[in-house]
């Protein structure tokens, strides 16, 4: 993927180098000179890499999903990692040793139109089900908004035009894929009121 990771006006490749349970992400250059490895930064065990502005500065964080133990927390479980690239050096930005609960997928989208990303997650509620929760940038980390109603057969999830879908282990085309619904409001003193839907693609039709 491409981006300006630092804000330089020029940007980057940034790639994400996967070997036997290791990783590297690594930022290239392709000026006038050729590629060049401007930096690699080892992660353990990544399996998700996306960029995306949480913060609504102008640049994009990178978010890094890794199956690891963490000191909180001794048993290995996806953990979301939030890093920012700046003056050549990976800056660890958040590294969250958990969300609300264990969850599958992780995505970033802003599907309130606040210019921001949001976090989404697929989270496990136990007995086979799953629901999405969505996270936003607060001071120094992820605050939980909302969740949807749990259910089962949600896989993954996948993006396209802005939007944001599950993927569903259910054959039918019809109910093949959920599209996430995200809405918030904002009140000027007390919190916001968030929530957030799984809607069919019958419903995305109205
Ligand atoms: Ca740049
Ligand atoms: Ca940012
Ligand atoms: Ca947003």
């Amino acid at each position: 993927m491409r981006a300006d990771l630092d804000g330089d006006g020029r940007k980057e490749w940034l790639t994400l180098v996967r070997a036997a349970g290791r990783g590297s992400l690594v930022v290239l250059s392709d000026g006038p000179d050729g590629i060049a490895v401007l930096a690699r930064h080892h992660v353990r065990a990544p399996w998700h890499l996306e960029l995306g502005d949480v913060d609504g500065d102008g640049r994009p964080e990178i978010l890094v999903g890794v199956f690891k133990r963490s000191p909180l927390d001794r048993m290995p479980a996806n953990r979301p990692f939030f890093y920012d690239w700046t003056r050549g050096l990976f800056m660890p930005r958040w590294l969250a040793s958990r969300l609300a609960r264990r969850f599958s997928d992780l995505a970033l989208a802003d599907l309130d139109g606040d210019g921001r990303m949001e976090l989404y997650a697929l989270e496990r509620v136990g007995r086979g089900q799953r629901r999405v929760s969505v996270y936003r940038w607060k001071g120094f980390g992820m605050e939980w908004l909302a969740s949807s109603r749990a259910q089962r057969d949600l896989r993954s999830f996948c993006g396209a035009a802005g939007r944001l879908f599950v993927q569903t282990r259910i054959r039918r085309a019809r109910n093949a894929v959920l599209r996430v619904s995200f809405h918030r409001v904002q009140k000027q003193s007390d919190a916001d009121t968030a929530t957030i839907r799984l809607v069919t693609p019958g419903a995305m039709r109205r």
